[in-house]
């Protein structure tokens, strides 16, 4: 069972808590949260998926939409991307490849971004792929693959706008891998021993934020007074969204099977016909079916 805490940055959204055993937030304007996820209509996020891999072909389908729109409905001023995100851990999946083929054949207005931060919870990169440089596997399908230093902003920026650009201009889609790096354990749930405390180190000095800030400051584009403002701003934003999610109600078990497709049958429903989480006792110890 899933028991991860998801702050709020969308305080402007609906934030619930979804709770078991454990609080489990989300934020959401969607009428019922899936796991882990954020969503929103108005920000053009489709959201995020408790699988990984999942979110690709759903970006994939998005980009057909955005040029069905265009050639079919005769939508000629639709100039939508999308850009799908996921980690080098996930392009290990089938689904991956599966959307790179038909992003490339179709020519979609779609960016894929691997965020390579070199691990997979505790999977080293290394150990777990056949070729560690991700982005070669675009050419493979006919299409840029571009390599970024995923810890520089700006130039993440340029081959973002360059990427976008191609996406616009018809001319389909683009595998850019950022190399980057996590500060911390994957979740509340990993001790993050596995990792070298060097390789850490290393990194740590490569923050993207510290390097901005100092960009910034150098260029004169901002004060630091003005800086500590926005990060006073965020914190404040961010507090609000916590509590708001800990003072919502938490939802009934009967929310459980909300939207569940699949005949619950042997899974949801008891001999008794009622529905398995509806028994106080559901969540102790081992299902039975
Ligand atoms: C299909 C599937 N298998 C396993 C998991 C468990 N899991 C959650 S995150 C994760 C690692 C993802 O690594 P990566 O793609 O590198 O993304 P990162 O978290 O490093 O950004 C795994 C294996 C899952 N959510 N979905
Ligand atoms: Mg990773």
């Amino acid at each position: 069972m899933a028991l991860v805490q998801v702050r709020n940055s969308f305080p402007q959204g609906r934030a619930r808590q979804y709770s078991l055993e454990k609080p489990f937030w989300w934020p959401t304007t969607a009428p019922v949260p899936p796991s882990y996820v954020y969503i929103s209509k108005e920000h053009n996020v489709l959201g995020g998926f408790a699988f990984i891999g999942e979110g690709i072909p759903v970006a994939t389908g998005a980009a057909f939409t955005s040029k069905y729109k265009r050639e079919v409905l005769g939508e000629k001023d639709c100039d939508e991307v999308t850009v799908a995100f996921f980690g080098d851990g996930t392009c290990n999946n089938g689904q991956f490849y599966e959307c790179l083929n038909m992003a490339a054949l179709w020519k979609l207005p779609i960016v894929f971004v691997v965020e390579n931060n070199l691990w997979a919870i505790g999977m080293s990169h290394l150990r777990s792929t056949s070729d560690p440089q991700i982005w070669k596997k675009g050419p493979a399908f006919g299409m840029p693959g571009v390599h970024v230093d995923g810890m520089d902003v700006l130039k993440v920026r340029e081959v973002a706008k360059e990427a976008i650009g191609r996406a616009r201009r018809g001319e389909g889609p683009t595998l850019v891998e950022c190399e980057t790096y996590r500060f911390r354990g994957h979740s509340l749930a990993d001790p993050d021993e596995l990792r070298d405390p060097a390789e850490k180190a290393h990194y740590a000095t490569r923050d993207p934020i510290t390097a901005l800030k100092k960009y910034i400051l150098e260029n004169n584009l901002a004060t630091e007074a003005e800086l500590k403002t926005i990060e006073k701003k965020i914190d404040e934003v961010v507090e609000e969204s916590v509590e708001f999610a800990d003072e919502s109600p938490v939802p009934s078990r009967s929310q459980l099977l909300e939207n569940v497709f699949a005949d619950p049958k042997g899974f949801g429903i008891g001999a008794d016909g009622r529905y398995r989480c509806e028994d106080p006792k559901f969540t102790q110890g081992t299902a039975h079916v």
